[in-house]
């Protein structure tokens, strides 16, 4: 059966946590994988996620199924957490997904279902892994212009001409917020500005909000996609709790759609469901029971908001900090942008060389496409990552 199978390309991303941890250089540094780690290089567990799972080990009386979307107050609490108090929540529905990866995959299905072969638009770049999963889902992939590398800001202008010319029905995925692998984002006036050009030109927007919470704030970060929300019919949303609750071996996250009405929506979401009993019929309980259990209660969920803003302005303030010992290191404002973006990644612009070079010659590990994971950053060694990244590229 299996001799003819080619071996496959592993996951760059994943594959560099495989070398970090075999790398015996105690200075080693780790800003790959896109994994929130405190100031000792730990990924805790939140302390509410803790005190939600023990609520749950006393409380929880069976484990029996739960039916096809999952823990349905845990879908309720996310609709509002991502399209906000005021949204228009008799038209949104959600359907519990194992992570973010799961959200993007049954939404992909649903849509191929609804339109076989269709097209849909990803940013260049984006997460690597929205390939493959769109293209398994029987969607067809094209880009948009989005990042420019020379001066580390978004390419609006080319992004909304190549959009504008897309065909109406096309698909456009969007990240939400903390743009993965760039950390350059739209503003309030750019993501209106979209939002009209997407509504004007029959484009489905389809949103992937996997680090809400990382970048300005939990509602800050939501905010554009609450601008098309509140512009354009329809649209889908895929969002993950696996690195603002920090659950994510857990897998948690939420294939979330609105439609045109209620009527449509309901059909939708059932469809959705037909999706899922397809592939893996119910997504995995104990980690959306333990977001649930947090979301509900106001004590745990003040408690979780509030670890989530010291993690946020953690990596706030690494991103100050990098830029001025980059700064300092190279003499000159190359890297300034490293300071305005937002998220767990910069993308700090040089060659695959360079970034085998870090890894070879100073043991510090970022992804090939020159990606870094912000919360990885050594903060009492910022001058040293610096000085090797200067190093490397002159
Ligand atoms: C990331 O690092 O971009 C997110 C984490 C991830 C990476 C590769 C596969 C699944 C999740």
């Amino acid at each position: 059966m299996f001799e003819t199978l080619q071996p496959a390309q592993p996951d760059k991303i994943l594959a560099l946590i495989g070398m970090y941890r075999e790398d015996p250089r105690p200075d080693k540094i780790d800003l790959g994988v896109g994994v929130y780690k405190d100031e000792h290089g730990k990924t805790v567990i939140m302390r509410a996620v803790r005190e939600a799972e023990q609520r749950l080990y006393q409380t929880q009386s069976t484990k029996t199924y739960l039916g096809l979307a999952g823990d349905v107050a845990f879908n309720a609490a996310m609709v509002t957490l991502v399209f906000g108090a005021n949204a228009d929540t008799k038209r949104i529905r959600a359907c519990q997904a194992p992570g973010g990866s799961g959200a993007l995959r049954i939404l992909g299905e649903l849509l191929a279902k609804v339109r076989p072969g269709a097209t849909v638009w990803l940013s260049d770049p984006t997460w690597p892994n929205h390939v493959p999963m769109m293209k398994a889902a029987g969607l067809v992939t094209r880009d948009y212009p989005y990042f420019d590398p020379a001066t580390g800001a978004v390419r609006f202008d080319a992004m909304m001409e190549t959009l504008g010319a897309a065909k109406a029905g096309d698909i456009v995925l969007l990240h939400g917020c903390c743009h993965n692998p760039t950390g350059a984002n739209l503003d309030r006036e750019q993501w209106s500005a979209l939002a009209d050009l997407l509504v004007a030109r029959g484009l489905f927007p389809f949103v992937d909000i996997a680090y809400q919470g990382f970048g300005d704030g939990l509602d800050e970060d939501a905010e554009g996609l609450r601008i098309l929300a509140a512009k354009a019919p329809e649209m889908a949303v895929a969002a993950s709790c696996s690195k603002n609750f920090s659950v994510y071996r857990d897998r948690v996250g939420a294939a979330m759609l609105m439609g045109r009405n209620e009527t449509e929506a309901n059909v939708a979401v059932g469809q959705l469901q037909s999706v899922t009993r397809g592939m893996y019929s119910m997504p995995p309980d104990h980690g959306a029971a333990a977001v649930r259990i947090i979301l509900e209660d106001d004590a745990l969920r003040a408690d979780w908001l509030a670890e989530l803003e010291t993690m946020r302005l953690r990596m706030v303030s690494l991103r100050e900090g990098l830029a001025e010992a980059l700064r300092r290191q190279s003499n000159s404002d190359r890297y300034d942008f490293v300071a305005h973006h937002r998220g767990m990644f910069s993308r700090l612009g040089i060659s695959p060389e360079e970034v085998e070079r870090l890894r070879v010659e100073h043991g510090i590990y970022i992804v090939g496409d020159s990606r870094i994971n912000v919360a990885g950053l050594p903060g009492d060694r910022l001058d040293y990552l610096a000085k090797a990244i200067v190093a490397v590229t002159s």
